[in-house]
């Protein structure tokens, strides 16, 4: 028996009709399900593949420390400045960032170990990337930024300031010197850091 289409067939009973519409409207309504759920799970899959495949990592340290005193006390004075080697072989970077420059500016880190950079700022907010990594995040007064990252390649690497923190702003730079473990400074326990290049 062909099938009834709803419009055409005059002797159909309204209620068969009506039925016939909501079918319809449910297979359209369905199909756009399945279209949705597709872009949706395309949306998904791509942001997962990509931040798989660059190891993209949000900036979710959380910790506090007094602007006010960071030259004084604790982590950050002058003499913990730089990258020391730990015991499992990866590095640790303490720096400042401050208008209008990284300190230290040049810094030295091992290539083919896990880097963690550690940063805050007494005055303004900064930000810091480094080119052709990727390392990048925001430097807030009262808070320690921290990520990590992995360099393979020696060579020297950019190390702009990305957020405006006032007139000097485009003069702030640092550069990331990556050497091999074999050309690393024999400092004892003492961070290195390289002079600017
Ligand atoms: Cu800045």
């Amino acid at each position: 028996m062909p099938e009834t289409v709803p419009g055409q067939d005059a002797a159909a009973p309204a209620g068969r009709e009506l039925q016939d519409a909501f079918l319809h409207a449910d297979q359209a309504e369905r199909r756009w399900n399945l279209l949705v759920l597709g872009v949706v799970g395309f949306i998904i899959l791509f942001v997962s593949a990509t931040s798989f495949r660059f190891a993209l990592s949000p900036p979710s340290n959380v910790e506090t420390i007094v602007p006010a005193s960071l030259h004084v006390r604790g982590e950050f004075v002058e003499e913990n400045l730089g990258t020391v080697l730990n015991s499992d072989g990866s590095a640790t970077v303490r720096f400042v960032a401050e208008q209008f420059a990284f300190v230290p500016s040049c810094l030295m880190v091992p290539a083919g170990r896990t880097v963690t950079f550690r940063t805050t700022t007494p005055d303004v907010i900064h930000g810091m990337l480094i080119q052709g990594s990727n390392a990048n995040t925001m430097i807030v007064p009262g808070y320690v930024s921290q990520i990590a990252t992995r360099f393979d390649t020696p060579g020297t690497y950019a190390m702009p300031c990305h957020e405006f923190c006032g007139v000097g702003h485009h003069a702030m730079w640092g550069s990331v010197h990556v050497v091999r473990l074999s050309d690393w400074p024999r400092a004892g326990h003492a961070p290195v850091a390289c002079a600017p290049h």
